[in-house]
């Protein structure tokens, strides 16, 4: 394959790890944890995960020799920087206990696993995918490990590999997953152990123990690059608005971190419309009160960022595609009328009152979308909906309108973005390749510990590399009880965007500062080699929840 001179150069550097695992280490034990709620349903569901210590790995004087391990590895989910880096770690860790020990990739995510697709990774294939973004090493998927039979044709296939432990590296559900079979496993006394890391760009599998998800650092600094060279052109021609749309399917944290970091002139956050209860037309009066303050000034252009799950979190709306789901799901009567009126028609004379109104009031190509663009679950595929588009035809209006009535004067001429597959296989920043590889690394000493039900974590992440702390932690920490589709569950609990946290909070106290004035900041590209004040900073969240 040719590569570029970047790629060339970056292949050839070392990941900075915390000072611990530069030689032996001993494992120092926690005390016991306890589950962040449930904690009766919880312990009946792990019997032998549940409770376990807090894990650091601390330098230790002799080498002891380890027996040689056989590790899997699945990549599960969406692309997220580093990944390649998790696997190079885990090959660098297991291989430096035992240069026998070998490492399995399972091919396109959790189903390769099921399906007994897996390749063995050898140092030459390592080699060529280290300090690289993207998950095409060995593929990804979205398949979910959940039934016994799957667990069980896992386990065929590791008895057949001789694999003593399996490495899942996934968000919030595939960690979940990987509890789920790290107990199965515990139970059967198959002797294969599991491990979790924690995966996302959208960063929001973190907690108390677990600082923040990998890959999160890498797409922000790329969106609030694009960004930045959007708000420098709008600032240049000063005659368009532009609407970016911010991946993140649930939480609003890429949105949150890329205002932190370019300083829009505004910013919705998912979690504070769903707190206040806000409608629709809430939101676009917001942005339109924006708009009208900047035009008395004589300020026609701007940036406004929307996170991608903002449309699930408008309560009303919500109810709207709740209803949508139970009416539409499987309706032989819907699907056998002919035009889209008449489809239209049909929906609202199903609709509750609320729900019609909502419906009624939403711009003809959304309500299109919600009513036609379905699932193969007959599902309303939300990630789909153009939200940044729906605001604009709306915010028009709404301008249109106060322009009729003499209190708006300016011009809007507005654009659409949608930042995320951008950012998503970026060459890892110096954070997430050190991040990444550290968290690879500190698995296989977990491995090598016997450890099973853990989730590899290295923190204390706004200190150089050398003084992070490694470690693990009992994913049955981080579990709660959950209603998902219609059952209690056991799941991680999703990290939303806190607001009593420092991020938001520091955000709110300067977002009308950013609103009237022009404030951009441009943070430019990644940097990989230089001065570590641009190379080495960490994402604006993890150093404010640090200094709050
Ligand atoms: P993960 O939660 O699996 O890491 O994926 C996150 C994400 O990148 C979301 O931000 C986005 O909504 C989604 O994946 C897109 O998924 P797909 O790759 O299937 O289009």
């Amino acid at each position: 394959i040719e590569k570029s001179p970047l790629q060339i150069s970056r292949s050839l550097y070392h990941p900075k790890m915390p000072k611990a695992l530069g030689g032996p280490v001993v494992l120092k034990e926690g005390k016991a944890t306890e589950s962040v709620a449930d904690q009766a349903a919880i312990k009946e569901l792990f019997p032998n995960t549940y409770g376990m210590p807090l894990i650091t790995f601390e330098p230790a004087t002799e080498k002891v020799a380890a027996p040689a391990v056989n590790v899997g590895v699945i990549l599960s989910g969406g692309q997220a920087p580093g990944g390649h880096n998790v696997i190079s770690g885990i090959f660098d860790g297991i291989k430096a206990l035992n240069p026998e020990s070998k490492l399995y990739g399972f091919l396109g995510g959790p189903s390769g696993l099921v399906d007994h697709k897996y390749v063995e990774l050898t140092a030459d294939i390592i080699d060529e995918y280290r300090n690289t973004g993207g998950f095409d090493i060995i593929g990804s998927g979205r398949t979910k490990l959940e039934e016994t039979e799957q667990f069980d044709k896992g386990a065929e296939i590791c008895k057949e590999l001789g694999i003593n432990a399996i490495v899942i590296i996934g968000g919030d559900d595939s960690n979940t997953n990987a509890c789920v079979l790290a107990e199965y496993y515990a139970q059967k006394k198959t002797g294969i152990q599991v491990i979790g890391c924690p995966k996302t760009i959208d960063g929001d599998l973190k907690n108390e123990m677990i600082e923040t998800s990998f890959g999160f650092d890498t797409a922000c600094k790329v969106y609030s690059e694009l960004i930045g060279n959007i708000q420098r052109d709008a600032n240049s021609a000063k005659k368009y608005y532009h609407f970016i749309r911010l991946m993140g399917r649930s939480a609003s944290h890429i949105a949150l971190e890329c205002a932190l970091q370019s300083q829009p002139n505004v910013c919705i956050v998912s979690e504070e419309v769903e707190a206040k209860n806000l409608t629709l037309s809430d939101v676009v009066e917001q942005i339109v009160k924006v708009i009208v303050d900047r035009a008395s000034q004589g300020l026609n252009f701007g940036t406004i960022l929307i996170p991608e799950g903002l449309i699930e979190f408008i309560p009303a709306m919500k109810k709207l595609i709740a209803e949508l789901n139970d009416l539409l799901a499987h309706n032989d009567d819907f699907n056998a009328l002919e035009t889209e009126d008449e489809k239209r028609q049909y929906v609202k004379g199903l609709l509750s009152p609320e729900s019609r109104e909502v419906y009624r009031d939403l711009p003809k190509g959304i309500a299109r979308q919600l009513t036609l663009d379905r699932d193969p679950h007959g599902n309303v595929q939300v990630s789909l909906i153009e939200t940044e588009k729906l605001l604009i035809e709306m915010v028009a209006k709404r301008l249109a309108k106060l322009k009729a009535a003499g209190s708006y004067k300016g011009k809007f001429s507005a654009i659409n973005h949608f930042f995320g597959y951008e950012g998503r296989c970026a060459i890892p920043s110096n954070f997430d390749a050190n991040y990444t590889y550290s968290l690879g690394y500190t698995a296989a000493l977990l491995i090598s510990a016997g450890k099973t039900g853990y989730m590899s974590s290295v923190r204390n992440l706004t200190a150089p590399a050398e003084e992070w702390i490694a470690g693990g932690v009992p994913i049955t920490m981080m579990m709660n009880m959950e209603r998902r589709h219609g059952a209690m569950k056991p799941v991680i609990q999703k990290a939303l965007v806190l607001l009593d946290g420092a991020p938001f909070k520091y955000f709110a106290s300067k977002r009308e500062t950013w609103a009237t004035t022009t404030s951009f900041v441009y943070p430019g590209p990644i940097q990989y080699y230089g001065p570590a004040e641009v190379c080495e900073q960490p994402t604006r969240t993890l150093q404010l929840e640090h200094n709050a």
